[in-house]
């Protein structure tokens, strides 16, 4: 075991596993690997490796920044699934994945992939930052996740809930790394400065505000790209955390309508990750749609808190309020 000293963009002075001396290699979480591509977009580049045990230095310009906050955000997602949900790795198995950062030239966007079980993140374009925040990267190894359990297929309803399961557990990870540089909330990629003006890439309270997404199910939710048929379900984890109406939350507020016009009451966010996440790994199929989660989560709220409890009521409540069953 041989922890480093990162100095990240988003997160500041960090602690991260780097041996043998010195590797970007997280020995206590699968030996996790984080490796530099410098623009290339194959392979995987060269593992990331020094003679000082620092890793970057806070601004881009040094190529060593991102590879710290990939590798930082890796090691709060596995920690995260194993403190909170008792997961030792995205299998289960105690085995890590990989990162690779500086995919290709000015690349706006992030990705997993199951063929290589790796994340990789771009470097953005003009003032969009690079694509490293935690909650990004959360957001990517829960893709990992969602592929070796539910395996929801990535089109129609299904990809909503699959692309929704990631914004969800994203909000979890920040929530549960909560520094004082990135604290916790129910936006995805506030950090990165995708639209050039400091808005989030998506919000989870109403998630129309991005201009695409969608607040409630429709009959045609299918249709629309899962990056906005996810809203229903982002917008269903806020109301059943937080419940409906104005509130604010680490300092950010938040206004949380419902299809309906009655209110929500929330049951608070660690009650609805571990509703979310035992309903993806034992409820969930690749073909569960909306009407479907609704019922798998109902299903575990009366095994988790009983079928007369103030939780499985609000789990009812809030798909009632995206406009989900009755
Ligand atoms: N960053 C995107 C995502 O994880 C990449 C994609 O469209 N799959 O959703
Ligand atoms: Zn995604």
């Amino acid at each position: 075991v041989h922890n480093g000293t990162g100095n990240t963009q988003y997160n500041g002075q960090v602690t991260l596993g780097t041996a043998p001396s010195y590797t970007l290699t997280d020995t206590t979480r699968g030996n996790h690997k984080t490796y530099n591509l410098n623009r290339g977009s194959s392979g995987t580049g060269t593992l990331f490796s020094g003679p000082d045990d620092i890793w970057g230095d806070g601004t881009p310009q040094n190529a060593e920044t991102a590879g710290a906050d990939a590798h930082y955000g890796a090691a709060e997602t596995w920690d995260y699934y194993k403190n909170v949900h008792g997961r030792s790795g995205i299998r289960g198995d105690g085995v890590g994945a990989y990162s690779r950062v500086h995919y290709g030239n000015n690349y706006v966007n992030a990705f997993w992939q199951d063929s290589c079980f790796c994340m990789t993140y771009g470097d953005g374009s003009g003032n969009v930052k690079p694509l490293t925040s935690l909650d990004v990267a959360a957001h990517e190894m829960t893709h990992g996740l969602t592929s070796v359990t539910a395996k929801l297929v990535y089109s129609g309803e299904s990809g909503g809930l699959n692309e929704a399961t990631s914004d969800i557990f994203a909000a979890g990870v920040e929530f549960y790394s909560n520094t004082t540089q990135d604290p916790g909330d129910y936006l995805v990629g506030e950090k990165i400065d995708i639209n050039g003006n400091g808005t989030p890439l998506r919000y989870m309270d109403k998630p129309s505000k991005d201009g695409s997404s969608k607040d409630y199910w429709y009959s045609g939710i299918g249709n629309v790209d899962v990056h906005y048929s996810s809203g229903p379900a982002n917008h269903w984890f806020y109301l059943l955390s937080e419940g409906s109406g104005a509130k604010t939350v680490n300092g950010v507020s938040y206004d949380s309508p419902t299809s309906d016009g009655l209110p929500v009451t929330g049951i608070g966010r660690d009650k609805a990750l571990q509703i979310w996440f035992k309903a993806l790994t034992t409820k969930f199929t690749s073909t569960t749609n909306y009407a479907a989660a609704r019922t798998g989560t109902l299903a575990v709220a009366s095994e988790l808190y009983g079928a007369t409890s103030p939780e499985y009521a609000a789990v009812a409540h809030a798909w009632a309020g995206i406009n989900v069953g009755a």
